[in-house]
């Protein structure tokens, strides 16, 4: 420990390591995500996007933020919104598929959910997973509260989840699951964070059965393919680190959302890992979920 500056730098990763005046990119500095990460945005191939026939095209992957579109597209065609049909097509992060050109026009921050709605006079761009959200529910007049008050409480838990979220992906589950070795203090700090998270969320469910009580919403939609999935053990493998089972509201409502059919078919669109019946790498009619499925798919090679 320097007792002038009260830094313990002989614990630093490597040892007696301290930030440059000047940061540079030093390539790859390990990890799950070391080889497509960079310091710049812009396209980095010319790639035209796939288009389809349907008036919404979706360019995504069914991680947590991707999840919550394909959900959403399935609960609104489930209420027989049938302008909600869309064309799923699959952007593999792992392969750089968001730096091709087609995606970045679509969305500048390169990262899925992107979408594009046909039906509109000239063709409009959505990106960033709440806004989409926010935009489908608007478009199909669903999903989001009519009254006042009850939309307000629906859209600060839909920010709720766009502002909360990084804390539990980019920092909790980076440093419980993919960075390169474990480092106590990132794991603690932000263990803690997502665990008052999971308190807020708790507390909040301890006297309803949705978000925003008995109406499921966005903010369901926007909320369950991160906390939800986390207590059910969908991501990171940490529900036993975590405690979950002692969130027992947040673990009702979990097991509530996750029961339903548009959830379990929204989790199957570009999904490229798991069991491959639960595999629907494209989606572009209601009938794949029956005759696209990657078990078949493989089965007929
Ligand atoms: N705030 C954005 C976050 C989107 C995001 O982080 N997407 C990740 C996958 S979950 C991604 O595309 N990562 C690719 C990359 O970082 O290059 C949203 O909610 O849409």
């Amino acid at each position: 420990m320097d007792k002038a500056t009260g830094k313990d730098t002989q614990n630093n990763q490597p040892p007696g390591y301290t930030p440059p005046k000047v940061w540079t990119w030093d390539a790859d500095s390990g990890g799950r995500w070391a080889s497509i990460n960079r310091p710049a945005a812009g396209p980095t191939h010319e790639k035209p996007l796939p288009i389809g026939q349907h008036p919404i095209q979706l360019y995504s992957l069914a991680t947590p933020n991707g999840v919550k579109v394909t959900v959403m597209l399935e609960e609104l065609l489930a209420l027989g919104k049938t302008g909600a049909e869309y064309d799923a097509y699959l952007i593999d992060i792992s392969e750089g598929d968001q730096f091709g050109s087609g995606f970045v026009e679509v969305n500048p921050n390169s990262k899925i959910p992107a979408m594009l709605d046909q039906s509109t006079s000239s063709p409009t761009r959505i990106f960033e997973s709440g806004a989409i959200l926010l935009y489908l529910a608007e478009k199909f007049d669903a999903l989001l509260p009519a009254d006042p008050a009850k939309r307000t409480e629906c859209l600060s838990w839909l920010f709720w989840q766009m502002g909360s979220a990084p804390y539990l992906g980019g920092g909790f589950g980076h440093f419980y699951a993919y960075a390169p070795f474990k480092i106590e203090y990132c794991i603690d700090r932000y263990a803690m964070e997502v665990k008052r998270q999971l308190d807020v969320l708790d507390r909040h469910l301890s006297d309803k059965q949705f978000m925003c009580g008995d109406e499921y919403t966005i903010a369901d939609i926007a909320i369950w393919p991160w906390y939800g999935l986390l207590m059910v053990d969908g991501i990171y493998n940490a529900s036993e680190f975590l405690s979950t089972e002692t969130y027992t509201h947040l673990q009702r409502w979990a097991e509530k959302v996750a029961a339903r059919k548009t959830v379990q078919r929204g989790r199957m669109v570009n999904c490229t890992w798991g069991p491959l019946e639960d595999q629907l790498h494209e989606r572009h009619d209601a009938s794949d979920f029956d005759h696209k499925t990657q078990d078949k798919i493989e089965s007929k090679a």
